[in-house]
């Protein structure tokens, strides 16, 4: 089925809530420029869920397979995905989006401070458009770091493979990466702090990213 066919009459305002996404994250990435060393953001991607994506989606919740259920039941028809170089960065730019008068955060996951069991780390702000053509529109923004998300783009695959031959050695292998990926953020972000901001040798205040400087 095509998008036209599904989504008939409220594509068009849906391309323009998805249009209005990226132009929000323009800001963000306006507003960042700071002389920063290293961009908050590296890049943004938006889409609008395949009929066949949103419908198997349905499916699997136990809605109606319907373009009515998929606007009323599924915040992440329309997506905009935000690539963030450090885990800070990802929680700052979350911190600007939830005080955007353009849309209402209905529900946060966070999964970084609680990964799935596959080890898919990101963070999800589920938001309904209040404003122009698109006002009442859900849409999904997904925040996560470049290494996530280039993991994520791989172990995607898996979801539209029929057969895979090795899979339960394919995904633990997934896991181990995702957790070494966490680690890596991690590093990096202490060490973008040690850079930045300057480190007193004489700090005792438990800070967890210590076993850092003692490796
Ligand atoms: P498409 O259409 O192929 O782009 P949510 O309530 O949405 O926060 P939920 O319901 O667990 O969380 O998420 P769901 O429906 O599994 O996934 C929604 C979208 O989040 C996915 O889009 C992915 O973009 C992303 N996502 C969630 N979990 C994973 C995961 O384990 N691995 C990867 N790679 N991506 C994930 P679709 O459905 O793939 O959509």
């Amino acid at each position: 089925m095509t998008f036209e066919e599904f989504y008939a009459e409220q594509l068009p305002a849906m391309k323009s809530a998805e249009e209005m996404l990226l132009r929000i994250a323009d800001q963000y990435v306006l507003a960042a420029e700071d002389g920063r060393m290293i961009q908050p953001v590296i890049y943004c991607t938006s889409r609008i869920k395949s009929p066949d994506s949103a419908l198997q989606k349905l499916e699997r919740c136990g809605w109606e397979k319907n373009r009515s259920a998929a606007l009323t039941e599924l915040y992440d028809i329309i997506g905009l995905r935000i690539v963030c170089s450090f885990i800070d960065d990802v929680y700052q730019v979350s911190d600007w989006l939830k005080a955007r008068p353009e849309f209402e955060v209905d529900e946060i996951k966070d999964y970084i401070a609680f990964p799935k069991p596959n080890g898919y780390r990101s963070l999800h702000l589920k938001v309904r458009i209040r404003e122009g053509p698109s006002s009442g529109f859900r849409a999904e923004i997904q925040i996560r770091t470049i290494a996530i998300d280039f993991w994520a783009t791989l172990e995607h695959q898996l979801k539209y493979k029929q057969e895979i031959e090795h899979e339960t050695l394919i995904r633990k292998e997934l896991k181990r990466c995702a957790d070494e990926i966490a680690s890596v953020d991690l590093s990096m972000q202490t060490i973008r702090d040690l850079i930045c901001d300057g480190w007193s040798m004489d700090r005792k205040d438990g800070n967890p990213r210590d076993s850092l400087l003692r490796v």
